[in-house]
C-alpha cells in the first residue's frame, strides 16, 4: 500500500472522530463532553479529599506525603477522565439499541502508524513519568538526608508488640516519646517475623525485618499524641500491634528520660545536639 493510499485510510477511520457535524454530535466532541466534568471531580477530589482522608500533619515528612498525594492524583486525573470517558461513550453509544439488528456493525480498519495519536500519548505519558519521577526521587533524597541534630532511637517489633530504646541511656519503652523540631532517626528491626513500623501522623513507614536494621527518619512539628502501629500482617494479633506516640519538648524529653531511670550525663550527652 502507498503511503498516500495508507493515510487515506487512516483518514477514512480518524476523521469522522474529529471533523464533520457540531463538536458535540462527533465521537471525539461526546468524550470530551465526558472528560471535562470527570476531570473537575477528579481535581477537586485531589485537592479537597486529603483534608478529610489523611491523618493529622505531625511531622515535615507527613505535610510532603500529603503534597505528593495532591500532585499525583492530580495529575492523575485528566488521565483517568480520558479513559474513563472512552469507556462510558463507547459502552453507552455502541450498545445494542432496542429495534435493531443483532448483528454488531463491521469494525473499521486498524489505524496503524498514526503519527499524531501516538506522539500525543507518548508524549504526555513521557512528561508525567519524568515530573513523578524527579518530584519522587526529590522528596526521598529531602527526607533521608541527615540533619545535624539527628537523634538516634531504636526501634524493635517483635509479635505483638514495639519497643523502643534511646541508645547510651539506658532507657527502654512500650511507648514512643519523641521531642519535637529535630529529625529522628528510626533504627528498625524484629525479633521474630516482618512487621511494618508505622508512626502514622508522621508520615513514614518502613519494614522492621528480623536480622536486618533498616532506617526511616522522621521531623516531629507538632507536640501531641500520634498512632504507632504494624504495617505487615504478622500473624493473629497484628491489629492489636499498636501502641501511642507522643511529642512532647525537649525540656520536658529530657525529663522523661531521667523520669525512667537515665542519669543526668547520659542525657546531657544523648541529647547534646539539641538546641
Ligand atoms: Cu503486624
Amino acid at each position: 500500500m502507498s503511503s498516500e493510499e495508507k493515510r487515506d485510510e487512516i483518514a477514512a477511520v480518524v476523521e469522522p472522530v474529529f471533523r464533520g457535524g457540531p463538536l458535540w454530535k462527533r465521537p471525539a466532541g461526546k468524550v470530551l463532553i465526558i472528560w471535562v466534568p470527570m476531570t473537575i471531580i477528579g481535581l477537586l477530589l485531589a485537592f479537597f479529599a486529603p483534608g478529610h482522608l489523611f491523618p493529622e500533619n505531625m511531622s515535615a515528612e507527613q505535610e510532603d506525603v500529603k503534597t505528593t498525594f495532591i500532585l499525583f492524583t492530580a495529575l492523575a486525573a485528566p488521565v483517568a477522565a480520558v479513559v474513563w470517558g472512552i469507556a462510558l461513550y463507547s459502552i453507552v453509544g455502541w450498545r445494542k439499541k432496542s429495534g435493531k439488528s443483532d448483528t454488531p456493525p463491521e469494525d473499521g480498519p486498524p489505524i496503524r502508524g498514526g503519527t499524531i495519536a501516538t506522539t500525543i500519548w507518548l508524549g504526555t505519558s513521557v512528561i508525567l513519568v519524568v515530573v513523578l519521577l524527579v518530584w519522587g526521587m526529590a522528596e526521598l533524597s529531602s527526607e533521608l538526608a541527615p540533619q545535624q541534630n539527628a537523634m538516634q532511637v531504636n526501634v524493635t517489633g517483635q509479635q505483638w508488640q514495639w519497643t523502643f530504646s534511646y541508645p547510651g541511656t539506658g532507657v527502654t519503652s512500650t511507648q514512643l516519646i519523641v521531642p519535637e523540631g529535630r529529625q529522628i532517626h528510626f533504627h528498625v528491626t524484629s525479633e521474630d517475623v516482618t512487621h511494618g513500623f508505622w508512626p502514622v501522623q508522621l508520615g513514614v513507614q518502613i519494614d522492621a525485618n528480623p536480622n536486618v536494621t533498616t532506617l526511616i527518619s522522621a521531623t516531629p512539628n507538632k507536640l501531641g499524641t500520634f498512632d504507632v502501629r504494624c504495617s505487615q500482617i504478622c500473624g493473629l494479633n497484628h491489629a492489636y500491634m499498636e501502641t501511642t506516640g507522643t511529642t512532647v519538648t525537649q525540656a520536658q524529653f529530657n525529663a522523661w528520660l531521667v523520669s525512667h531511670g537515665a542519669s543526668a550525663t547520659s542525657v546531657h550527652s544523648y541529647a547534646m545536639s539539641a538546641k
